[in-house]
């Protein structure tokens, strides 16, 4: 069971972020932080302590702390993230973590962003996409493997991260786009297939026994409702213009 979360402020100019997205249109400052005032309030309301850090001017992208750190029960693993725009948003999360936990670190020439993994039980998928790369994986296993942890690294062809297709909704059922239903490493799981034009709701995000997942996707909300966990759709309007989803917006863990 996850106890905190550790958020960011988006900062004024967090338009200026790296995104693929441009035909969802110019995204609003005072409804981004609008909207990510009522994600801190959906993890409060699930009982997590959330720590809040200010705003990052010289980083438009470092609300999206998820892609700086996996945090895990043993250690927290402090990420090199693989885009140079963004590489150096670690530095102020990384004192605070390791006010909780131990800390490690992927070193250059490994790269790694945290959106590429994914733990389930006591397995990792992680992505090998353009900001992650084996050397990351490579050491991201040795430092996770001495705490008993498997990792399986997994192509990411389309898409930014391996969560913005895969993700854990419980049990042994993963979320995923059609992108990734075939893959042979998810065998042994149950896949539920996001519907055409609902792939941006992959990334829905699990803590504790609710699922947080954004408005707006009645097909995906009909697959997790017969999950027997409670659903909680939020906005995320302002976000997903940025290439960014309900996963990247904290760092859960453990206390
Ligand atoms: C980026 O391109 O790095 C940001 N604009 C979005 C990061 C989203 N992070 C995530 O999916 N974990």
């Amino acid at each position: 069971m996850f106890s905190h979360a550790l958020v960011r402020v988006p900062c004024e100019n967090f338009a200026s972020g790296l995104t693929t997205s441009s035909r969802l249109g110019a995204p609003d400052h005072g409804l981004m932080l609008r909207q990510h005032d009522a994600y801190v309030e959906a993890l409060r309301g699930l009982g997590l302590t959330v720590i809040t850090l200010p705003p990052e001017d010289a980083f438009p992208d470092a609300h999206f702390v998820e892609d700086v750190a996996v945090v895990t029960p043993e250690v927290a693993v402090i990420t090199n993230p693989g885009a140079p725009a963004r590489n150096g948003e670690q530095t102020s999360v990384a004192p605070v973590l390791g006010r909780y936990k131990p800390l490690a670190r992927i070193e250059s020439p490994g790269f790694m962003d945290g959106g590429d993994v994914l733990l389930v039980d006591r397995r990792f998928f992680v992505g090998l996409s353009e900001r992650t790369n084996a050397e990351g994986v490579r050491q991201f296993a040795e430092i996770v493997g001495a705490h008993g942890y498997t990792v399986d690294a997994v192509p990411v062809e389309k898409g930014l991260h391996f969560k913005s297709g895969v993700n854990h909704v419980g049990g042994k059922t993963l979320l995923v786009t059609p992108d990734f239903a075939g893959l042979d490493v998810l065998a042994g799981y149950d896949l539920l297939v996001t519907p055409q034009g609902e792939e941006y709701a992959a990334n829905t995000l699990l803590v504790n026994d609710a699922l947080i997942t954004p408005t707006g996707f009645p097909g995906v909300r009909a697959l997790i409702d017969g999950l027997g966990l409670r659903v909680i759709e939020l906005d995320m309007s302002e976000t997903q213009k940025m290439d960014g989803g309900l996963t990247c917006l904290s760092l859960r863990f453990a206390v």
